[in-house]
């Protein structure tokens, strides 16, 4: 399979989804409809809602049903890219290769563009009722807020900068991972699968996928801080070491966190065992991460 190609045609049905879903830049009043706009289509490899499709495609599940779903994770995960961004969080001046929506919207729409963002991820969810069961609808909606929520990717981030400074156990910094970054890519998968009609058997496989590519993420992410290229991530460099963030590679060194990831990555091809060729692009997403560049 090439890989690349079977991402960038379901990036771009999400960003035509997404083109649809945000109100027009021009409407009033523009300055927030620009900057979300400005945010979202500023690039990003639309991994987590490519993953929402794919976890349906693997169950034979549709995916012009789904996209409200694989739109909805995207928004979210802008919103809270904005916010880590901020001067308050990371303070961080570059992201997809331009610069952060508070360096140009400045930091009150920058916070306002999150915000509209994370509201209409659930407004868009809310499109799903049209090819779905309100029960069902209702069950992925409530998994989103609560993968969003401060069970999931707030208390991440709440850890995450109570713990920049300070020497940490690797118990810690793997809730960090589990919670800012591993919990979006849990619950993109299992809106896909749920939406698909998946049994409890393939859920559960899913969910297991999921986790540990967040993990092999998160871990391949901090990795890529200390030696990957600036212009491939469109961000600078060392910034976790600046900020002496709670990372693997921190904690266990260079190779160790390159063995950590590995063994996440066999983890997330284990769980996918009981499926077929169907769920081949999930694999192939997985095996990437060992030599992602951006
Ligand atoms: C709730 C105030 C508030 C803020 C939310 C949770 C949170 C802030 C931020 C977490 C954001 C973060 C940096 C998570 C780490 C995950 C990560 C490495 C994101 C980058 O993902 P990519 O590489 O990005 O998929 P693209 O640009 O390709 O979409």
């Amino acid at each position: 399979m090439n890989w690349e190609r079977e991402l960038a045609a379901r990036a771009d049905l999400i960003n035509e989804g997404l083109d649809r879903y945000l109100p027009p830049a021009a409407l009033y009043p523009p300055s927030i409809h620009e900057a979300m706009r400005y945010s979202i289509f500023a690039g990003g490899k639309r991994l987590r809602g490519a993953l929402t499709l794919a976890a349906a495609e693997a169950l034979g599940g549709e995916q012009a049903r789904i996209l409200p779903a694989a739109c909805a994770l995207e928004m979210l995960h802008t919103y809270s890219l904005i916010h880590d961004d901020l001067p308050a969080m990371d303070d961080d001046d570059f992201r997809r290769g331009r610069p952060t929506c508070h360096r140009v919207f400045g930091e009150a729409t920058a916070i306002l563009a999150g915000d509209a963002l994370l509201t209409l991820a659930f407004a868009t969810l809310c499109h799903l009722k049209r090819d779905f069961p309100p029960g069902l609808v209702l069950q992925v909606i409530e998994e989103v807020a609560a993968a969003a929520g401060t069970r999931g990717l707030i208390a991440g981030q709440v850890v995450d900068l109570e713990s920049e400074g300070k020497q940490v156990a690797p118990d810690l910094v793997e809730y960090i991972h589990l919670h800012k970054t591993a919990a979006l890519f849990r619950v993109a998968v299992r809106a896909g699968a749920l939406l698909a009609g998946a049994g409890e058997h393939a859920l559960s496989a899913l969910t297991d996928y999921a986790v540990a590519f967040g993990l092999a993420f998160q871990i391949t992410d901090d990795i890529l801080d200390l030696t990957g290229d600036e212009v491939l991530l469109g961000k600078p460099v060392k910034r976790d070491l600046a900020r002496q963030k709670a990372t693997y590679p921190a904690l266990f060194g260079l190779e160790r966190a390159r063995e950590l990831a590995a063994f996440q990555v066999r983890k997330a091809l284990q769980s996918l065992e009981i499926f077929g060729a169907e769920a081949e692009f999930l694999r192939e997403a997985a095996r990437c991460l060992l030599h992602r560049r951006s």
